[in-house]
């Protein structure tokens, strides 16, 4: 695509900036520098370019008057920036040869980047592939979260079992982040209501003797496909304000004034490793406020600068909520309308209904964030007192609807009573916003008839489903290169900003020459993957081998409890039966467990136990190896997903919202193996049963089942089954500590929430399909090649148009990318490489 002499002039400009960067930036001897000091001075050798596209990005979007969106999430799970940025950018290539000058491979430069890992898992990666899709759609986009000091855990096993050391990315300065001190933000926390009147004898309540903490953004360049938008991600640090050193001056208490200094400075210290139930930390409140007003306060300055009124809101700004986390934006919202806009209470809710929207990702129920009444009293006395006035005018409403009918009163307060009194953030997220969404087409109907049907009652209009995708620019181009190589050479690259296009693909399944390429594909892939996993845990694995992956958090409803029992179920028939597997297996498991989750982190103990004892026996010899990957990630996922056979996607019916490793895992030619759950049903419409392997109970079946169901009669009927639970609870695999797993049997038998029980003679038969149909390399190769060609739908570029469209109302942006020509992509990138132009007279040549 690049003409020559343009590349040489491009790499040469390349390496001049990163030479002054690592000379006179970083202080670092070019003939001694590291992979890792090559990739700082590459990023910010970068900055030009990407500065500039921002800058032209935010000047198109001024002089258009675009409508933006703005995504508030408590997460954004980044991984690595490096690639991805070069290859939005069109300067791959240049790249490369620019560090070929310093005898330094390019794949080490890139290995030496440590993941954004600033999420737990696929609510924050989804927030990630939103923010591509909509740089790459052209879309106004600025992305609100937290710049924490520490991501998610690193996660180290020791002698099985799960162990957290603290991840501080880049020491939390990333040198693709640039500081914007001249955009901080001041948020008020803690102080009390002062009640008094105004001019005019109305009730005017006042927040005084509040603390400061100060948001200092950080931006986060976000380049779409092509190099023409570049939006933000907008992530913002806690500070103390001066007037802690005020109060140090006047008051002499140096102690007491730096303790609070750094207690302001805990807000953005550490994501919380945890993706179930909230524990109700005053921190993490203080995080979501942190971030709410934070996000308003820049929104609002920036109308301000442009002289819109605070009543065009809804028309220029949209609001989108990723999930409860940032729900106080309801009530920050109203409070900046009404206190300091002096707007009505009616006018200011119509403006923060119609700016808000909210997308749900959890079924259940006991998931749904709450926050004690008396801790937000303390914490944000103002807003509590607006949730009051929402919800005493909106339980008036609900009473005109429905006279006399006091339960559903209390089903539907946004305050829960018990012995604590609560606030329901789901609720008070529904009653402020327009739209309510679910993000799979189950999920949400689940969310209209299980989770709120009285909201669905009241606003069937209010709730919609926006099924999840993922970019394929991440998940195909860069993470499988070989793959999309091939496939841009059968059906061009038009695939890569309309995933559609991949049904061109449908017809080479059939073709020999072409199933023999893309096997060929996988099988580099499954080397390479081999060569990880002995670098990592040791284990030689063959890549012929059935790679059989499950890769996700660990959760009892995600069940790898009932993959490993299906493993344990292999190696006995294998060791006690002198069975013969239809042919050799590996099992790839990865994924971390919140800290506090007990038997989220029994489960990883079991699998890697398991795992010693089947790779150490020798009567399994080459027939099944299972191995566990410690500190899953995105950049491991990059490395795990393009090599995988099966696809594991086994939740209990009802349970999984969406899933989007499924959707990675199809589009790099996995065969799912699945439940009907979350988006597994829109997978399996989309690649056709033939080309999918689905068991167990389906979700009104598991509603049916759960009254009557006895765990220890299922498990007394079937012998297999019986075996298993007998070799977990009697210390087979942990000789030296027999009862460590009892508390596991002791679940599957008693309650066995998660069904695993239930399903597992459906899973075993499902199973036996695959390894038997596995054995059929030509039909296996023509249903992998299917999912690939048949993923078009779960790109998150749909999911983004269809958010746009049907909740923000924002403009299909210039063209819309629908039809991108490789010309276009070659002028974008050739715009972003004139950027090193005017860098001429600051150059200095290499060597
Ligand atoms: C809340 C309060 C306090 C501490 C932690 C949390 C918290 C943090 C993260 C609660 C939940 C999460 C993450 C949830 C999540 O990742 N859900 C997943 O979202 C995906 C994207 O929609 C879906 O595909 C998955 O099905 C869903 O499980």
């Amino acid at each position: 695509m690049t003409n020559k002499p343009d590349l040489a002039r491009t790499s040469d400009l390349l390496s001049d900036d990163l030479m002054y960067h690592l000379l006179y930036t970083l202080g670092r001897d070019p003939d001694s520098a590291t992979p890792s000091d090559v990739l700082e001075a590459l990023a910010l050798a970068l900055r030009r370019p990407m500065v500039d596209a921002m800058r032209q990005t935010e000047a198109r979007q001024r002089t258009e008057r675009s409508k933006r969106i703005a995504y508030l999430s408590m997460e954004f799970l980044m991984g690595r920036a490096l690639e991805n940025n070069l290859l939005n950018l069109g300067l791959l290539a240049a790249a490369q040869k620019a560090v070929a000058r310093f005898g330094i491979e390019f794949s080490s430069v890139a290995a030496a980047e440590r993941d954004a890992a600033l999420g737990n898992g696929g609510l924050g990666r989804l927030a990630a592939c939103f923010l591509d899709s909509l740089a790459t759609l052209d879309y106004s986009a600025v992305g609100y979260g937290i710049n924490y000091e520490f991501g998610l855990f690193r996660q180290e096993i020791a002698n099985g079992e799960q162990r957290e050391h603290p991840d501080q990315w880049f020491n939390g300065r990333s040198p693709w982040v640039i500081e914007r001190a001249d955009r901080a933000v001041m948020v008020p926390v803690y102080g009390h209501i002062e009640h008094s009147s105004d001019k005019r004898g109305g009730y005017n309540p006042m927040w005084l003797g509040w603390r400061l903490i100060v948001g200092v953004p950080h931006d986060f360049p976000i380049v779409g496909h092509g190099g023409r938008t570049v939006n933000v991600l907008r992530l913002y640090s806690a500070r103390a304000s001066d007037d802690f050193d005020m109060r140090i001056f006047n008051t002499g208490d140096y102690f007491a004034a730096v303790e609070e200094k750094m207690r302001a400075e805990t807000v953005s210290k550490v994501l919380y490793p945890s993706d179930e139930v909230p524990s109700g930390r005053e921190l993490r409140l203080l995080q979501e406020y942190f971030l709410v007003a934070c996000a308003i306060r820049d929104l609002r300055r920036n109308l301000k600068a442009e002289g819109i009124p605070a009543t065009e809101l809804p028309s220029r700004v949209a609001i989108q909520l990723n999930d409860t986390h940032p729900s106080l934006t309801v009530a920050e919202l109203m409070r900046v309308l009404v206190d300091e806009d002096d707007l009505g209470w009616d006018e200011s809710f119509e403006i923060t209904k119609q700016t808000l929207a909210y997308t749900n990702h959890t079924l259940l129920s006991e998931a749904l964030e709450k926050w004690p009444v008396a801790l937000l009293e303390r914490v944000l006395p103002r807003h509590l007192q607006i949730i009051f006035e929402i919800n005493r005018r909106f339980l008036e409403d609900v009473a005109r609807r429905w006279p006399g009918d006091t339960a559903r009163l209390a089903r539907m307060s946004l305050i829960g009573e018990g012995d604590e009194k609560q606030v329901r953030m789901a609720h008070l997220s529904i009653v402020g916003s327009h739209s309510v969404n679910g993000v799979a087409k189950l999920h949400s109907d689940l969310v209209k008839t299980q989770l709120v049907p009285d909201f669905h009652d009241m606003w069937p209009e209010r709730f919609n489903n926006k099924t999840n995708g993922v970019t394929q620019r991440r998940w195909l181009l860069h993470a499988n290169p070989e793959l999309a190589r091939l496939i841009s050479r059968e059906l061009g690259s038009e695939w890569i900003v309309d995933l559609e296009r991949l049904r061109g693909l449908e017809s080479r399944a059939t073709d020999l020459s072409f199933c023999e390429e893309f096997e060929q594909v996988k099988r580099a892939n499954k080397t390479r993957l081999a060569a990880r996993i002995q670098e990592l845990v040791g284990v030689r694995v063959d890549p012929n081998s059935l790679f059989d992956v499950q890769v996700k958090r660990i959760h009892e409803y995600k069940r790898q409890l009932l993959n490993i029992m299906h493993v344990i179920h292999l190696y006995l028939s294998i060791v006690d039966d002198q069975a013969t597997l239809p042919g050799p297996r590996t099992c790839v498991f990865s994924g971390k467990a919140a800290p506090g989750y007990f038997m989220a982190k029994k489960i990883i103990h079991l699998i890697n136990v398991v795992a010693n004892t089947v790779n150490d026996d020798p009567r399994v010899r080459e027939q099944l190896k299972v191995v566990f990957l410690p500190d899953f990630r995105v950049s491991l996922a990059e490395c795990i997903i393009p090599a995988a056979d099966l696809s594991e996607q086994i939740s209990t019916a009802g349970t999984e919202a969406s899933g989007t490793g499924n959707m990675k895992l199809s589009l790099n030619g996995a065969l799912t193996l699945g439940t009907l759950d979350g988006a597994n049903i829109e997978i399996r419409d989309e690649v056709g049963a033939d080309n999918i392997f689905i068991f167990g109970l389906t979700e009104p079946e598991a509603v049916a089942l759960r009254p009557h169901y006895e765990p220890r009669a299922v498990c007394r009927a079937d012998a297999d089954l019986s075996r298993v639970v007998q070799a977990i609870g009697d210390g087979r695999f942990c000789p030296e500590s027999p009862s460590t797993f009892e508390c596991i049997v002791h679940q599957l038998l008693g309650e066995d929430r998660y069904l695993h029980l239930a399903d597992f003679r459906s899973y075993v038969a499902a199973q036996t399909r695959v390894a038997e149909q596995y054995l059929d390399r030509q039909a296996w190769l023509r249903k992998s090649i299917l999912n690939t060609a048949r993923m078009g739908k779960f790109s998150s570029d749909r999911t983004i148009r269809e958010y746009a469209d049907e909740i923000w109302s924002l403009e299909p942006r210039s063209g819309s990318r629908q039809a991108v020509t490789s010309s276009d992509l070659d002028s974008a990138a050739a715009a972003a490489r004139s950027s090193f132009a005017a860098n001429d007279a600051v150059s200095i040549r290499v060597g």
